[in-house]
């Protein structure tokens, strides 16, 4: 079992915890998307508003359908909890359209959030399910490459979303490395090529890549078919630690290992693949 991820400290006026903005969609299992943020926000002592990009019809063995939320919704929840609540940073998930992407670029520039603004964006860009099933149009790619990615200040694609984003085919440290590059030639302040999906390794290497810097977490693959939520789970710590003023090095560090003891605690549910499982923070598992 690895080691207790440290603490976040408290809120400086220790009354107002520090706050995040997930923009993601909800998974009506409960395992992923909003869900999986919510939980961990919450555990990590952080407060998280949440901007709905689409509601998610699905169970522990897929998504069967979803529905958008109309693009002005989404930029006005947005602005309604920054000018309001304030956040120290922001994270976005399944963004399902052009539309909405555009809509959160948008505010976001608008907001300072992201790009050269003083409030960092983790960018997990969300293509499909563990499934496969589909939780972006495929004409948005575009939009994630040109628009959004660019305001990243780390983006956190797994190595299928690698593929589908950059093109290239990640089988180990060289193609790995390749891969962060090219995300860092798309305009993201960081790439995080994460490796929990490399073929035939019992490893799961980490690569965080910036023009000048670079950390590698390489850990063991923790053996579980109950991953559902992992990647968002990972970007949520990622969120936390950035709000609270850590560098995105130390995030990472952070995010890692929150997501490894979220997956050794994960539990089954229904037929299909369950949840990664924060509540181990609170010693229920
Ligand atoms: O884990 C990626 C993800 C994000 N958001 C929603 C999801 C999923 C995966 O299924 O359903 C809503």
């Amino acid at each position: 079992m690895s080691a207790r991820p440290p603490l976040l400290p408290t809120a400086p006026d220790g009354q107002t915890p520090v706050r995040v903005l997930t923009i993601a969609g909800s998974d009506s299992g409960g395992g992923a998307g909003i869900q999986a943020d919510m939980r961990s926000f919450a555990l990590m002592g952080v407060h998280a508003c949440v901007a709905v990009t689409a509601v998610t019809v699905q169970n522990s063995r897929g998504v069967t359908g979803y529905q958008e939320i109309d693009s002005d919704i989404v930029a006005d929840q947005i602005r309604a909890v920054v000018t309001d609540i304030g956040i120290g940073a922001a994270k976005t998930g399944m963004l399902a359209s052009s539309a909405i992407i555009e809509a959160v670029v948008t505010t976001c520039t608008d907001l300072g959030i992201g790009g050269d603004g003083p409030i960092p964006l983790v960018v997990d860009p969300v293509c499909a399910s563990m499934h496969g099933d589909p939780l972006l149009a495929a004409e948005a790619l575009d939009d994630l490459r040109g628009s959004l990615i660019p305001r990243a200040t780390v983006v956190t694609p797994n190595l299928d979303e690698v593929r589908l984003i950059t093109g290239i085919d990640v089988v180990g440290a060289q193609t790995q490395r390749a891969a962060a590059h090219a995300l860092l030639d798309l305009g993201a302040r960081w790439a995080l090529v994460k490796g929990g999906h490399l073929r035939n390794s019992d490893h799961s290497p980490d690569l965080l890549l910036s023009v000048d810097d670079e950390l590698l977490i390489d850990t063991e693959r923790i053996d579980t078919e109950h991953d559902h939520g992992a990647g968002d789970t990972l970007a949520a710590g990622l969120t936390a630690a950035l709000a609270h003023g850590y560098s995105v090095p130390q995030a990472l560090t952070f995010a890692k290992a929150w997501v490894t003891r979220c997956l050794e605690a994960a539990y089954p549910i229904g037929g299909g693949h369950g949840p990664v499982n924060p509540l181990w923070r609170v010693g229920s598992t």
